[in-house]
């Protein structure tokens, strides 16, 4: 099948090093041979899809027969399918949609088609598009909204049909079978009849590759949206208000997947304005829902300065709600217990909830992780969240299995992340932030797969060629581009730990409002406390860190023994998450038997060492990488090295301050003064929100 498929390749167009935009994704076209395909007897535009894709992306034996079939299967879970020599079997359409991905896929990385089943982890697999109708994109560093657009919210031209229709195969070529088209901070319009037409317009484009069409719901709507006095969920009225609007919805889209909902959270309305809890809320748009099949995800994304430690407040006021919770509702939690910061232990609610469906919620856009500069490949820290084990319910509870099903009993499953697409060409803005759209959707797929093999694919998939399919040109493409820009991939989410946020630091970041560099100095007077980076370090002449131990906040409580126990003692604790659970002095003897400064700034420089060796790398690439690409990245990597040292100079100016310790002589001395750092922060503008 191999050697068939590499022939083909190099009886191709001589592809070459053709300068590429990034826009064909991981999708890019190859030449395909004949196949014939038996389809099961209805017709649907699903299966048509299934077909079409077959037939332009075929790269296996020419005039071989290819039959999808539909077939109840015990063994088959959700949208699963098996593969044979003869196709591809599934329970559902989506099923043989994902097969037939899957074989392409197998077919264009050279990989024998495996025969066997293949079930998906989780039931549903969500982008969250922090979207806005005016087309902005809350925390989007890759251009405008695909789905909205200022002043034209109905007009709904070609263009943007196609778009919608290449956003869905991507996604379904991964098994993402779910999109909430809009913004978390919800602008009530979205529920208007004009809004839902073009809700409708963008299902419509969707349903054909298997995407659901959900949509975030401001809570308070009924006010806003309605003219009614209240929001309070135990209103009749209000109920009243929601079950029309939900029908509304369906008759646009029947097949509507649900809603999702930030309540009572950074200054949005919620049940609790009523006196109502959580469980009120989420119950009663899941009962509004309900009768369509709907879901409604709930964010457990929650707090206010009144707490002590930010980190504790999802776990206090979800916990005692347990049980409490209709079957159709989802709580969905962010990977850690504060903000998607670049190294968070997992948030202690995933095990905790016993008996509530919990789902976890991974940032795919790089908030805090270097926007659309840095090159950071998140599979490592998302398979880290997953595989890290709770003991909620014994040894090997881990994160996936506690919200897959394999743990607790739950009536749905679900895993979401939050998109990092906009209009521009490369959908993206860095070219390796495709990756982690890729890799989001392959881990909701198989939650225990591996990132490297992940990286692998992509590259593969993303920038190998024609011309690199020869035996001899494969193994030098192996050697000279896949295996280095692989390890590249692998290192790079740690590397920003290191240079930004390490052994445990989080929330350092400028605060301003775009979380972009270095502001552990950041906290202008009046400012809420838990905003500013000083809450989180707690650097003094004592020491650094934030003390979560039994004697501090006592957050290492939320976690069950014996990691309880092993978090609350430094000599226990990892060095990943030191200074997340300990305040310790600056001359705290490390495990590698140094000091606690002299090991910060050590990994501070090891943070800027790696930007430089990645462009190294990157550079010795070229030879293998179309030039448009090549310099994009490069260009990229060149300020991400920078701005790496602007962190390291920063933060270790920053805090030596309180350390009056000299910085190693190993480290990379300072480039920068802090004053001209702190001048250079200077505070961006704040976006008007949605109303
Ligand atoms: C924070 C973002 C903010 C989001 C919020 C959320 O800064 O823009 O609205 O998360 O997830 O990280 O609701």
């Amino acid at each position: 099948m191999k050697k068939l498929f590499l022939a083909v390749l190099m009886l191709g167009p001589a592809v070459g090093l053709r300068a590429e935009d990034g826009h064909q994704l991981w999708l890019r076209p190859h030449v395909s041979v004949p196949v014939t395909v038996v389809l099961p007897a209805r017709t649907s535009a699903l299966l048509a899809t299934a077909r079409q894709e077959l037939q332009q992306g075929w790269q296996g034996p020419a005039g071989a027969t290819i039959t999808l079939s539909l077939k109840k299967d015990k063994a088959i879970k959700y949208d699963g399918f098996r593969l044979s020599a003869q196709g591809v079997q599934a329970s559902t359409e989506r099923g043989l949609l994902y097969g037939v991905f899957e074989l392409l896929r197998r077919q264009q990385i050279g990989q024998a088609p495996e025969a066997g089943l293949s079930n998906p982890s989780y039931e549903h697999r969500l982008l969250n598009h922090w979207d806005n109708p005016d087309g902005s994109v809350e925390r989007g560093y890759a251009g405008k909204s695909i789905f909205w657009r200022k002043d034209s919210a109905l007009v709904v031209t070609r263009r943007d049909q196609t778009l919608w229709q290449q956003y869905a195969r991507a996604n379904a070529s991964v098994g993402i079978n779910g999109s909430v088209l809009n913004n978390v901070n919800a602008s009530p319009v979205i529920l208007s009849a004009g809004y839902l037409g073009r809700v409708k317009a963008i299902a419509d484009a969707l349903r054909p590759y298997g995407v659901k069409t959900y949509l975030s719901v401001k809570f308070s709507s009924p006010v806003l949206l309605g003219g009614l006095k209240t929001a309070d969920p135990l209103d009749p009225a209000v109920v009243k208000w929601w079950q029309g609007k939900v029908k509304e919805i369906y008759q646009q889209v029947p097949d509507f997947g649900g809603f999702l909902v930030k309540a009572s959270s950074e200054g949005q309305p919620g049940p609790q304005d009523y006196g109502r809890t959580h469980a009120d809320g989420a119950n009663m748009l899941a009962d509004a829902v309900r009768p369509y099949g709907g879901l409604v995800m709930w964010r457990a994304f929650v707090y206010s300065p009144s707490d002590k430690d930010r980190a504790k407040q999802a776990y206090n006021e979800f916990v005692p709600l347990d049980g409490k919770f209709r079957d159709n509702v989802i709580i969905q939690v962010k990977n850690g217990p504060v903000d998607f910061q670049p190294r968070e232990p997992f948030s202690p609610l995933f095990g905790a909830l016993k008996k509530t469906a919990v789902m976890p919620e991974f940032q795919i856009t790089q908030e805090y992780l270097g926007h659309a500069i840095d090159l950071a490949y998140l599979a490592p820290m998302w398979e880290e969240c997953l595989q890290s084990d709770t003991y909620q319910a014994g040894p090997g509870s881990t994160v996936a299995r506690c919200t897959n099903g394999s743990v607790y009993r739950q009536a749905h499953s679900a895993m979401a992340g939050v998109s990092n697409v906009g209009l521009d060409r490369n959908w993206t803005g860095h070219d390796f932030a495709q990756a982690n759209w890729y890799a989001f959707g392959r881990l909701a797929w198989n939650s225990s797969a591996k990132s490297a093999q992940i990286a692998e694919e992509w590259l593969k998939l993303t920038f190998q060629n024609a011309a690199d399919a020869t035996p001899a040109a494969e193994a030098e493409w192996n050697a000279k581009f896949l295996t280095p820009v692989a390890q590249l991939m692998l290192a790079s989410r740690e590397a920003i730990v290191d240079y930004s946020m390490p052994l445990g630091l989080h929330h350092i970041m400028s605060a301003t409002y775009h979380h972009y560099g270095p502001g552990p100095w950041w906290a202008p007077s009046g400012m809420r406390a838990d905003w500013t980076p000083p809450y989180y370090h707690q650097a003094a002449a004592n020491g650094v860190g934030f003390d979560r131990t039994r004697t501090g906040s006592d957050a290492v409580s939320q976690y069950h023994e014996p990691l309880a126990s092993q978090l609350n003692d430094p000599a226990t604790c990892p060095d990943e998450y030191l200074l997340w659970f300990h305040h310790l002095p600056w001359t705290f003897r490390m495990k590698s038997g140094r000091t606690l400064w002299d090991e910060l700034a050590l990994h501070y420089d090891h943070g800027v060492q790696q930007v430089r060796q990645f462009q190294r790398t990157w550079d010795r690439a070229q030879p293998y990488v179309d030039a448009e690409r090549f310099a994009a990245v490069q260009n990229k990597l060149r300020t991400q090295s920078g701005n790496a040292v602007m962190w390291k100079d920063a933060c270790l100016l920053y805090f030596q301050q309180f350390s009056r310790l000299p910085i190693p002589a190993a480290v990379e001395p300072p480039m920068h003064t802090l004053e001209a750092l702190i001048k250079y922060d200077t505070p961006a503008p704040r976006p008007a929100r949605q109303p």
